[in-house]
């Protein structure tokens, strides 16, 4: 029988000491999804180590809901924020929530009809994200974003599109400013 139980999430680091899933993204795993493929290789051949973002989860077998957190470095590669590759959701009819603890940025949301939209991600926003709309996020700040999530267990992470063609608009560095812009490449 699956029992009820209080899961901690550190807000600051987005650390969940009881996550039974686990996974860090390193950005030398990121290649193709930044515009500036020269700025990436001087990025990597300088910081090899790098790391784009963390992902813990806690998840209940049988459960129908699974929750974590995600935490986002800052850094930048050419003129775009660090960003995690974006996805939909296999099940078209399952939607997500991502609450923002620490640290600022941006959500870019589309759909396949060509709709676009962000929602900022600052501390004690949380943004709802539709059933079937790609979603990424953007560190757009100095500091380490950390959010916690909330979706279907059964949802799936779907890639392909997004990985194929990108999203429609870009969170970019203009002058020091977030600016968010048509993509070029789509
Ligand atoms: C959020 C959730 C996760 C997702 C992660 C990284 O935390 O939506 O399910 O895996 O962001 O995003 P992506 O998988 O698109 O790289
Ligand atoms: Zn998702």
């Amino acid at each position: 029988m699956l029992l009820p139980e209080g899961v901690f999430i550190d807000g600051r680091s987005g650390a969940v000491p009881n996550a039974n899933e686990r996974y860090v993204k390193p950005v030398t795993e990121l290649r193709g999804l930044y515009r500036d493929a020269a700025a990436f290789d001087a990025y990597v051949a300088q910081n090899p180590a790098a790391v784009g973002y963390e992902v813990a989860g806690f998840r209940r077998e049988g459960a129908d809901i699974f929750f974590g957190t995600t935490t986002m470095y800052p850094g930048k590669i050419g003129d775009e924020y660090f960003m995690t590759r974006g996805h939909y959701h296999v099940r078209r009819d399952c939607g997500e929530a991502y609450y923002t603890q620490s640290g600022n940025g941006v959500l870019l949301l589309q759909t396949r009809e060509g709709e676009t939209r962000e929602v900022e991600m600052a501390p004690g926003i949380c943004a709802f994200i539709p059933p079937d709309w790609a979603h990424r996020s953007v560190n757009t700040g100095a500091e380490p974003l950390v959010f916690a999530w909330f979706c279907q267990t059964t949802a799936g992470h779907d890639y392909a599109d997004i990985l194929t063609h990108g999203m429609r608009r870009l969170a970019v560095d203009r002058d020091g400013k977030l600016a968010i812009v048509p993509n070029p490449g789509f």
